[in-house]
């Protein structure tokens, strides 16, 4: 059945303008002027834009002695009323290290559980030969990213000697990797120090994991990515030192990619000194808030070009979960939410501020996920032929941001109070309409699906002739084929 989105204004990447979408099934068949089709829907003073792809969520993951509480159902219902229409998860390795089994073990919970679609990073925690053969496997299997945790030591952390291998193993195969960037080593002995001290609340968490130490593991990173001859995406960054490195870098012609959350740019580190514990916890995430002046930082970052993206990490541990850390800041599960909550609140304090247009918006909540993940412009782009992932955003729709009106399975927000000034007044997967304002009816789970990406052409056989010509340092700069401009 044909449907028409009529008298919106599209709003792209690149460019802002009044038109029809034409929708045949799951795609988009046309745009342009007053088209015709079986249905219609209304769009008169909404803007249409791209459907939200959430580069970084962990849904149902197991960590730190518990499980994360969102689900597959639950996460991308939530996403979807708040206008993202695709999330990348990570997968971990469970306690065979089998990369192959993770990715199975996935797809085997979310498959009958997810309303929209979704993809995965795979984690890589540690190196030996079943790992660099199984990486083989998972960018065959559409898993084309891997993670490594510089944090989180004598757990999910991996040595640089690994990170070198396993990235020098991504450059092979045509991936990307990705780095959580913090020093493991000097966060392990300033949580000590904390606890020693005495200081056994949320605010010991914030003390233990400086910018510094996010500053330091981001340049090494680089370093080692430079080294391996591979680009790198950074996760959550959260401060100045994470981000100089990385404007450093892509200065240098290095591509580095760093990822700002929606809750760095708005919720800052007095969060951690509130006097109520449950407050406090239920914010304690991995790196932590920042001041005014990182989120200034980040915000630079957007509107320069330095920074492409903005996700959630949403990783959702009830107030029960938290409370795993009463008398130990240590032990409370490290996360927060946002997947529902991240359009909203980057329009509001982002566009609504000026200090992003709508098109750098739909650019770093859609369209450079979408081109740096390689699944452009099957998603992030409102062209024929792409994925009818759209949303109808009203801005005439405000609501309070609270735990009370939410679809996350979380019994506490933490943007609560916040009033957002635009919401999806509908939101398409795939040509269906998955969310209505003011319908509050959940899209069929089950009815999302996997989206594989492919590995990147690696330019290798271009740069047969390239190595022969130039210095070792040259070679360095193998450009993995990431559609330019990002
Ligand atoms: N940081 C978090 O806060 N939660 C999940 C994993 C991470 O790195
Ligand atoms: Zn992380
Ligand atoms: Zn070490
Ligand atoms: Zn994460």
């Amino acid at each position: 059945m044909s449907k028409v989105i009529k008298n919106g204004t599209i709003v792209t990447a690149d460019r802002t303008w009044k038109a029809d979408i034409l929708i045949e099934g799951e795609t988009i068949a046309r745009i342009g002027e007053d088209l015709k089709g079986e249905t219609y829907i209304d769009a008169e003073g909404a803007y249409v834009i791209p459907g939200g792809i959430d580069p970084h969520t962990h849904l149902e993951m197991p960590f730190m002695g518990t499980t994360a509480a969102e689900t597959f159902e639950t996460g991308t219902w939530a996403a979807a009323v708040g206008g993202t229409t695709m999330l990348v998860d990570f997968c971990l390795p469970g306690a065979d290290g089998s990369i192959k089994n993770a990715i199975n073990e996935w797809h085997r919970k979310s498959a009958p559980q997810i309303c929209s679609d979704i993809g995965y990073h795979m984690a890589v925690t540690g190196w030996n030969e079943t790992i660099f053969n199984e990486m083989k496997d998972a960018v065959d299997m559409g898993v084309n990213s891997f993670k490594h945790f510089m944090a989180y030591k004598g757990a999910l952390m991996i040595e640089d000697d690994e990170m070198y291998a396993s990235f020098k193993r991504c450059k092979e195969l045509g991936a990307l990797p990705m780095v959580h960037a913090e020093n493991g080593d000097i966060v392990a002995d300033l949580q000590q120090e904390m606890l020693e001290k005495g200081i056994t609340g949320p605010e010991g968490h914030a003390y233990s994991r400086p910018p510094e130490v996010e500053g330091e593991a981001a340049n090494r990173a680089i370093m080692i990515a430079d080294a391996a001859g591979v680009p790198l995406y950074i996760v959550h960054v959260s401060c100045e030192q994470a981000h100089e490195a990385i404007r450093r870098a892509r200065q240098k012609g290095m591509r580095v990619y760093g990822e700002p959350l929606a809750q760095f740019l708005t919720l800052d580190e007095t969060e951690y000194f509130n006097t109520d514990w449950d407050h406090a916890a239920r914010r304690v995430m991995s790196p932590p808030f920042r001041n005014k002046e990182h989120q200034d930082s980040l915000w630079a970052g957007l509107q320069s070009g330095s920074l492409q993206v903005v996700a959630t990490d949403h990783a959702a541990f009830s107030t029960e979960q938290k409370r795993m850390g009463i008398g130990d800041f240590t032990k409370i599960p490290n996360g927060s939410n946002g997947l529902e909550e991240r359009l909203g609140v980057l329009w509001t304090a982002g566009v609504e501020t000026g200090r992003l247009t709508m098109n750098e918006f739909v650019a770093v909540t859609s369209s450079n996920v979408a081109k740096i993940l390689n699944i452009y412009p099957k998603k992030g782009a409102l062209v024929e032929g792409a994925d009818a992932d759209i949303v109808v955003w009203d801005p005439s729709i405000t609501k309070t941001i609270s735990a009370s009106n939410h679809h996350s399975i979380l019994d506490y927000n933490v943007f609560e109070g916040f009033e957002v000034t635009a919401q999806p007044r509908y939101t398409l997967s795939r040509g269906e309409v998955i969310w209505a304002w003011g319908q509050n009816s959940q899209p069929q789970p089950g009815r999302g699906k996997f989206v594989p990406r492919p590995a990147f052409p690696s330019a290798h056989a271009a740069l047969s002739k390239w190595k022969a010509l130039t210095a070792p340092k040259m070679i360095q700069r193998d450009p993995m084929n990431i559609p330019a401009g990002i």
